[in-house]
């Protein structure tokens, strides 16, 4: 696999910029990783994939030099470990509400000093032959650590009410906020322009930096992207596969049929 990091990329670019998979194939990842984008998150939480699609849709990502950052369905061993072991650059964790949820994500994606995750030299590391990889195994180790990016999502109320515990806990590397899930629990869907939503980002976005850890969001469109991007996130995903091409092809219809 390409020797793609995207800790480094957000420190370069000041902002990365990625999008999210939940139709998406092989080829049509391929295609994708040549158009600028820095990321792609392959969304299994929402997404068809099974495990071994989401390992085929990393590698594909990784053709063009794109960094694939898996969104899993919950936070268990299996579905942690399988991501990193197939060479996820990041893996984001849905729906968390308790502290101790968050610790267990980073227990379980992180090896010791700072979690416990099982050791295999598997896909992600070009099974142990690739440069970074073939040092001692503590050096894999922190190698691993530092390449894997665990970005649990805030998009409850017990983690928006937690958030300062929960961005300081080591091996959380960043937060990403979910906007749609965050506004519902809130009682405000879909109101991202309410006072107290926007309240409610500005202090995910003081947790994280008092931590030291990356702010990173979901935008819909390309200029709430550009305004995520100018207001100091770290990292947005723009749109989704799914409805960039089911817009692409309305447009069309229309540009034809009128
Ligand atoms: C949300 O908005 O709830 C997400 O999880 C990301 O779009
Ligand atoms: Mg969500």
């Amino acid at each position: 696999m390409a020797d793609i990091n995207i800790r480094k990329t957000i420190a370069e670019k000041s902002c990365a910029l990625g999008t999210f998979l939940s139709i998406s194939t092989v080829p049509a990842v391929e295609a994708l990783s040549f158009s600028g984008l820095d990321f792609v998150i392959i969304d299994t939480e929402h997404g068809p994939y099974d495990t071994e699609t989401m390992a085929d849709l990393v590698s594909a990502a990784a053709k063009g030099g794109m960094a694939p950052i898996v969104r899993v369905a919950d936070v268990t061993h299996r579905e942690i470990q399988r991501p990193a072991d197939a060479g996820a650059r990041g893996i984001i964790v849905p729906c968390l509400r308790t502290v101790d949820e968050f610790r267990k994500a980073a227990e379980l994606a992180k090896f010791p000093p700072i979690g416990n995750r099982g050791f295999i030299k598997a896909r992600g590391s070009g099974f142990g032959q690739e440069p970074w990889a073939s040092g001692s195994l503590r050096e894999y180790m922190d190698a691993s650590n530092e390449r894997l990016l665990l970005l649990p999502q805030c998009e409850t109320k017990e983690a928006l009410e937690n958030i300062e515990e929960i961005a300081a806990i080591p091996g959380i590397d960043g937060i990403f906020i979910g906007p749609f899930d965050l506004s519902i629990a809130m009682g405000i869907p879909g109101e991202f322009g309410a006072p107290e939503f926007l309240e409610a980002v500005e202090r995910i976005k003081r947790a994280c930096r008092k931590a030291g850890k990356l702010c990173t969001t979901f935008a819909g469109n390309a200029s709430d992207a550009k305004r995520e991007m100018e207001s100091g996130m770290d990292a947005v995903a723009v749109s989704m596969d799914s409805a960039v091409f089911s817009e692409a092809y309305c447009s069309l219809v229309k540009r034809i049929r009128g």
